[in-house]
């Protein structure tokens, strides 16, 4: 394995620890801020790192369109083109398709699409999307290509998506083959049937990837039936490999996903909901653009580590969303940024000192009054 996960402490299901790359130590449970199109929208990447942000999540499919990994690789990989030289985890493309561009095409050889940028056309291949993360960007932590099946799926339909996603999940792995400073992580698929998450599974441990992925989760099944299926997906995979949950979530979502063994999580909730005048705090979601803001002195939280959290106060804030100020923009998406962190701060501690189940219940009391 090219990066030990050492685990610290566990309680109950869930664990604390640090996957250690060669471009730095990621402290697990961890939060990566989507960097989409090489930038986490709004944000210098110093400020991202303030944060306390340990790894990025960058997208193949975005940047294959634009500005292309071959121009990439010319500019030195996803790291240096950024600026950003921790860890970078890239997602392989095939979810983004689905979700962004147009036609779409799903064969057992490729996924082929048109650019939602300028309709041109193009083909994604379990190999080549190995090659442009691994070769051309430069990431650290490569996700094999797979399908996600929308939600709700009849059996039948899962477990296709499933057993295709196992497929390339193979082809992923002879792709990649075995390297010394990246991680190729495969991705648990099955909708919400037990016996198609645990084959699945199964059939990626026989492959052997450096971590695991559980996709196919977060696509409207709603956060009741997300725990159900958390309740036993993370089990089915190897204890001493992170666990990362795709695309999730709310800060709700992840406390219930580490309190079941989930150890990482990207999501573009807390810089899109930044952009929306949307702040995330200890006691739920706030609208910054409530008339009741509008003579509010006290900043967002004085106890997030954070410029955006600390020195400004409800009153500016909603003074520059309704303003549509690119800086209350800015501000939001840090503060989100920042409380995110604060949130993976305070859970990897709960879990150290064995108060994770205190903490759970606090949060949700606390979170979830209003
Ligand atoms: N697969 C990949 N990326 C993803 C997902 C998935 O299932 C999801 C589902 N929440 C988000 N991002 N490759």
């Amino acid at each position: 394995m090219p990066f030990p996960f050492e685990i610290s402490a566990t309680e109950g299901r869930a664990r604390t620890g640090v996957l250690k790359t060669t471009r730095g130590d990621i402290r697990t449970p961890a939060f990566m801020p989507v960097g989409t199109a090489a930038t986490v929208k709004a944000m210098t990447v110093d400020q991202v790192k303030q944060t306390g942000a340990d790894i990025l999540l960058g997208n193949t499919y975005h940047l294959m369109l634009r500005p292309g990994p071959e121009r990439m690789e010319r500019l030195g990989g996803l790291h240096n083109f950024m600026r950003w030289d921790k860890p970078i985890l890239t997602d392989s493309g095939g979810f983004q398709v689905m979700s962004l561009s147009g036609i779409s095409k799903l064969t057992e050889e490729a996924v082929t699409f048109s650019s939602h940028i300028d309709g041109s056309k193009h083909v994604l291949t379990p190999e080549r999307s190995i090659q442009i993360q691994a070769d051309r960007l430069g990431s650290d932590i490569v996700m094999q290509l797979d399908e996600c099946v929308a939600w709700p799926a009849e059996e039948k339909r899962a477990r296709e998506g499933m057993e295709l996603s196992a497929r390339w999940a193979q082809r992923s792995k002879n792709a990649f083959g075995t390297r010394d400073a990246q991680a190729l992580f495969g991705i648990q698929q099955g909708s919400t049937y037990e016996n198609l998450r645990r084959e699945s599974s199964e059939r990626l441990q026989e492959i052997g990837f450096d971590g695991y992925a559980i996709g196919g989760l977060a696509v409207g099944e709603g956060h009741e039936a997300m725990c159900e299926v958390l309740d036993y997906a993370p089990e089915f995979l190897p204890k001493d490999r992170p666990r990362y949950l795709m695309g999730v979530g709310k800060p709700i979502d992840l406390v219930e996903a580490v309190y079941r063994g989930v150890d990482m999580f990207d999501c573009v909730l807390p810089t899109r909901a930044g952009r929306h005048g949307q702040a995330w705090t200890w006691d739920g979601p706030l609208n910054l653009k409530n008339a009741r803001f509008a003579e509010d002195q006290d900043p967002l939280d004085p106890e997030v580590p954070c410029p955006a959290s600390q020195d400004y106060s409800k009153a500016y804030l909603h003074h520059l969303i309704r303003a549509d100020e690119i800086l209350g923009k800015i501000l939001l998406s840090w503060h989100n940024i920042a409380f995110f962190q604060a949130l993976t701060a305070a859970m990897r501690a709960a879990i150290a000192e064995g108060r994770f189940e205190q903490f759970r219940r606090d949060f949700r009391a606390r979170h979830l009054k209003a």
